[in-house]
């Protein structure tokens, strides 16, 4: 990617977005476009077909989204539908009437199938029911990314998917109902008096990728002359949820009990994306669960300190 390009970052005060700004702003890139939510809103087409219209930018990413944890997502099934359905055809396809020639725009990997197979290969989308906690979420996101991939072959713009795993890093939302597991286990142990409660059985799995390894995978697949419709990004490291506690229990240095609350879901049982596509193109994650842990540790208390979290 040239590093004059005028480059539209959507969401950038979201963890993804600010952390895709902090990678081009180190690898050099000046010439980056954002709007607060105040000042763009990407629900009204006339808004965003305006704003592509006078900036004109060369290339955009869109790490805009709302986004939230299985509290969040199984609460509210039809507005994680409609908000994430607008974003992604506002900015997606009013970039393309503007002439905005690259695009990459970024999904999850709930978009999968809930029984798919595991590691999750990009092969298996659409083959199979999706996980009904994230449904409105996974629809929109599906829709996001066909829209690009239908732009490509129809108009010959460069639009592109990254599908990542489960993120955490610094900026990231740590409100006990609506956020997601990671973080929400972080404040719960350093706020803990005695016990936490936590959701489901503790026997599903996940796989956690810190957010500056995506914002790095970002840029990686921006550099590809021909990238792949959609890429997973993964960190391949996966822990049962249960594995997880102990581990955020060890890096807050808590002494508190842990209590399962089988009430709350579980959600999909398994979730590992194959990422054998992305690693076969030369990226390969850096930050390993433990080290990220702790970093995220340290911002969550840095950002307690100075007033900035999002709780
Ligand atoms: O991260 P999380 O909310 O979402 O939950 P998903 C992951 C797992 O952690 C589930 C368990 O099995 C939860 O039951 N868990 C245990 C908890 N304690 C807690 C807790 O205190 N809070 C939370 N939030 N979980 C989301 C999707 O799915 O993943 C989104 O809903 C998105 O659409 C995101 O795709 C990446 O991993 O199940």
């Amino acid at each position: 990617m040239d590093k004059q390009a005028k480059i539209y970052v959507a969401g950038h005060r979201g963890m993804v977005g600010a952390a895709v700004c902090r990678a081009l702003a180190a690898a050099g890139y000046t010439n980056v476009v954002v709007r607060t939510h105040k000042e763009l809103d990407l629900l009204d087409p006339a808004a965003v077909r305006a704003f592509y219209a006078a900036e004109k930018p060369d290339v955009a990413v869109i790490a805009a989204a709302r986004v939230g944890g299985i509290g969040a997502n199984s609460a509210a099934n039809a507005r994680f539908l409609y908000e994430n359905e607008m974003i992604a055809m506002n900015t997606v396809w009013h970039a393309a009437e503007a002439g905005v020639s690259r695009l990459l725009f970024l999904g999850s990997t709930c978009i999968y199938p809930r029984l798919a197979p595991q590691p999750i290969p990009e092969s298996a989308l659409l083959t199979s029911a999706l996980e009904k906690t994230n449904e409105g979420y996974a629809l929109a996101k599906i829709s996001g990314l066909k829209l690009c991939e239908f732009l490509r072959r129809e108009r010959a713009l460069l639009y592109h998917s990254l599908m990542p795993t489960n993120l955490y890093g610094p900026g990231d939302n740590y409100d006990i109902q609506h956020g997601h597991v990671l973080p929400t286990l972080i404040r719960k142990f350093e706020t803990a008096q005695g016990h936490v409660d936590l959701w489901g059985t503790g026997a599903a799995i996940r796989e956690f990728l810190h957010v500056d390894d995506l914002a790095a995978a970002c840029l990686f697949a921006l550099g590809l002359d021909n990238p792949p419709d959609v890429m997973n990004v993964g960190s391949g490291e996966e822990v049962t949820i249960k594995t997880l506690a102990e581990l955020v229990k060890a890096a807050t240095g808590s002494t508190a009990e842990i209590r399962w609350d089988a009430t709350k879901p579980d959600g999909t049982p398994r979730k590992l994306c194959d990422t054998a596509l992305i690693r076969s193109l030369g990226w390969s994650p850096k930050i390993d669960l433990k080290e990220g842990l702790a970093r995220t540790v340290q911002s969550y208390r840095a950002e307690l300190a100075a007033g900035t979290i999002r709780l």
